[in-house]
């Protein structure tokens, strides 16, 4: 029988990796889309043909139930969110509306539908924000220091609860930090990759950051959709973190992308105290025995290696731009 899977945020980053993994399992994907005037599918366009999409929004109760009696699926993995930390404190509402209440409306379009359909919901080591305890694993307390952050609690606990409730097979992912040549360029690993592309082929001068003593547990966002899938796999519904055990500092990642193209970055990167966050996560680390021993997961990309694929793709990224447009008919 061939597995159906719905994913919400399939237009993201780990949305466009999950698709392709669940493709080579052999699933039909699905995926939710909200409407939007320019369609934003650059992500899943070399694999467009191949999954199915829909239009519904987790604003919208019906919309989901409706997507739910039609596609009949047999796994959703819910990964849409408004996930940029510093917009959460420009749109605290809407981010607890998407980010958070968005989750007990599939959970509820899920115990109307169809009680068996397996769930996950994508949480995150933001969740753990402030706290002292280091390496946070799946016991310990949260203590977010965003809008963003305190959605995700709301989330990670709805998915808890409905599991408890209701018997649903719901399962909370705890993803620290995972990155990709497809991250979003605001993020700080991509905002760095792409500016050390630009600047090593003249077209940029300076990059401006916020933090560099900032600490996070760093790995690749294709290893960790593996981690989702293995989660609805297992007998038993339950949650995992996520994460490769190791920090980095943003200073070290800056250090280690600006070196691979033989540039020194204290000549390019300047601070900008606009970009210091209302309230800082300072350090994140995470520890995923669990997810070892009970998943058999592990990353297979190390952080040095990580950076080294962004810088790489994006260097041929700018300049198979910078030829379009030397080329470009007029
Ligand atoms: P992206 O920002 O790349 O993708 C988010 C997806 O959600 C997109 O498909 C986007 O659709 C949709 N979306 C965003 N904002 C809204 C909104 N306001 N209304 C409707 N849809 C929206 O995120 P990632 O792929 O990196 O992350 C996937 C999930 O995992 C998110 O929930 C994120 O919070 C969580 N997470 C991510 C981690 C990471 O390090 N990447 C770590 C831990 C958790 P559209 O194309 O229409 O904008
Ligand atoms: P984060 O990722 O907030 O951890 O959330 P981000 O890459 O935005 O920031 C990481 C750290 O870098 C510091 N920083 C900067 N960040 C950005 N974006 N831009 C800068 O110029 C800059 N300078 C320093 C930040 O202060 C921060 O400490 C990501 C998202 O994917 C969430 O959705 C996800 O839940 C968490 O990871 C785990």
């Amino acid at each position: 029988m061939t597995k159906r899977a719905l994913i919400t945020g399939i237009t993201g980053q780990d949305g466009s990796y999950l698709a392709e993994f669940l493709l080579q399992k052999g699933y039909e994907v699905h995926g939710m889309v909200r409407r939007s005037s320019t369609e934003g599918f650059e992500r899943i366009q070399h694999i467009r043909d191949r999954i199915h999409l829909h239009q519904a929004d987790l604003l919208d109760q019906l919309s989901l139930v409706r997507l739910l009696a039609e596609v009949r699926p047999h796994e959703v993995y819910n990964l849409a969110a408004m996930s940029f930390v510093p917009t959460s404190w420009e749109q605290p509402l809407l981010t607890g509306e998407f980010t958070a209440l968005g989750v007990t409306r599939m959970l509820e379009a899920i115990r109307h539908v169809d009680r068996t359909i397996r769930f996950y919901q994508a949480s995150s080591s933001e969740m753990f924000g402030a706290v002292r305890e280091e390496p946070q694993n799946e016991n310990t307390p949260f203590y977010p220091r965003s809008p963003y952050g305190v959605a995700k609690v709301y989330g990670h606990w709805i998915t808890v609860n409905y599991r408890e409730s209701f018997g649903i097979f719901a399962c909370s992912g705890i993803l620290f930090n995972h990155e990709s040549p497809r991250r979003g360029k605001e993020f700080v690993t991509r905002k760095v990759t792409d500016a050390v592309a630009r600047i090593k082929l003249g077209l940029q001068e300076k990059l401006y950051l916020g933090n560099l003593d900032a600490m996070r547990d760093w790995g690749f966002a294709g290893d960790y959709v593996e981690a989702m899938w293995l989660m609805l796999q297992q007998p038993q519904p339950d949650d995992y973190v996520v994460a490769t055990g190791e920090k980095h500092s943003v200073r070290e990642l800056v250090e280690l992308a600006f070196d691979y193209v033989g540039l020194d970055w204290k000549r390019y990167v300047e601070i900008d105290p606009r970009l210091i966050r209302p309230a800082e996560v300072f350090t994140l680390r995470g520890d995923a025995t669990k997810a070892r021993t009970v998943l058999g997961w592990k990353p297979k990309v190390t952080f040095p290696e990580l950076v080294r694929m962004m810088v790489d793709a994006d260097l041929e990224r700018v300049r198979r731009e910078m030829i379009e447009r030397t080329y470009r008919p007029l």
